[in-house]
């Protein structure tokens, strides 16, 4: 009797866990946290300076700051007409269910902006050909920026559709954002972050945390 009448409680409980679980697979696509103490998913170019930090003790209930953990990581230095430098990481991941990236950013001194770049497959190799004598652009795949504010002191939540990117190397890919790893695709290949100031020679600071590809 009591077997008979459990059944349906566990059955029903397993489809909520395997619900719950398939949920929060598909809301969101952490890129980093940086919760592991460590830089190693990402490379860096430019003079820039990139080093975990401690966030510190939130000034406040902000639960913005309290979401960035104990880690992000820093960004610091001097810019040579408007450019300080950028980090990347590669990603390889079919983002057609996102419809956004966000990230928290704080600024801790000087003013600039983040430049965000997106890469996605579209010769269908898994690889980004890019052409050196150019400025490193992308031959055979497209390149989607968008630029966004760096705001002053604590973390500010910021979060771009994919919309709202516009594609620099018309002419190399299909021009469709289609970051799907369909027909052999590798979708969305890697993400860059370039660090700008708003005078061609200029300081800046800033901390970003919590990147991540989300609906
Ligand atoms: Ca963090
Ligand atoms: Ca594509
Ligand atoms: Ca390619
Ligand atoms: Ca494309």
């Amino acid at each position: 009797m009591i077997k008979i009448s459990f059944r349906p409680f566990v059955c029903v409980f397993f489809l909520m866990v395997l619900g719950v679980a398939a949920s929060a697979e598909l809301s969101f696509f952490m890129i980093d946290n940086f919760e592991s103490g460590r830089f190693d998913k990402w490379y860096k170019f430019g003079e820039m300076t990139a080093g975990i930090v401690e966030n510190g003790t939130p000034e406040g209930r902000d639960t913005i700051n309290e979401s960035c953990g104990d880690y992000s990581l820093g960004l610091k230095g001097s810019s040579l007409n408007y450019y300080v430098g950028g980090i990347g990481s590669d990603l390889n991941v079919d983002a057609t269910l996102f419809s956004r990236i966000q990230m928290d950013i704080y600024g801790a001194g000087g003013e600039g902006k983040i430049k965000v770049e997106l890469f996605d497959d579209d010769n269908n190799n898994y690889a980004l050909e890019q052409d050196s004598d150019k400025d490193w652009i992308p031959t055979n795949d497209d390149k989607w920026v968008a630029e966004v504010p760096v705001l002053g002191r604590g973390f500010t939540r910021v979060s771009i559709p994919f919309t709202a990117f516009r594609l620099e190397n018309p002419g190399a890919g299909d021009g469709e954002w289609n970051p799907n790893q369909r027909e052999s695709s590798g979708g969305l290949l890697k993400i860059q972050m370039i660090v700008l100031t708003n005078q061609p020679k200029g300081e800046i600071e800033t901390r970003v945390d919590n990147i991540l590809l989300t609906y």
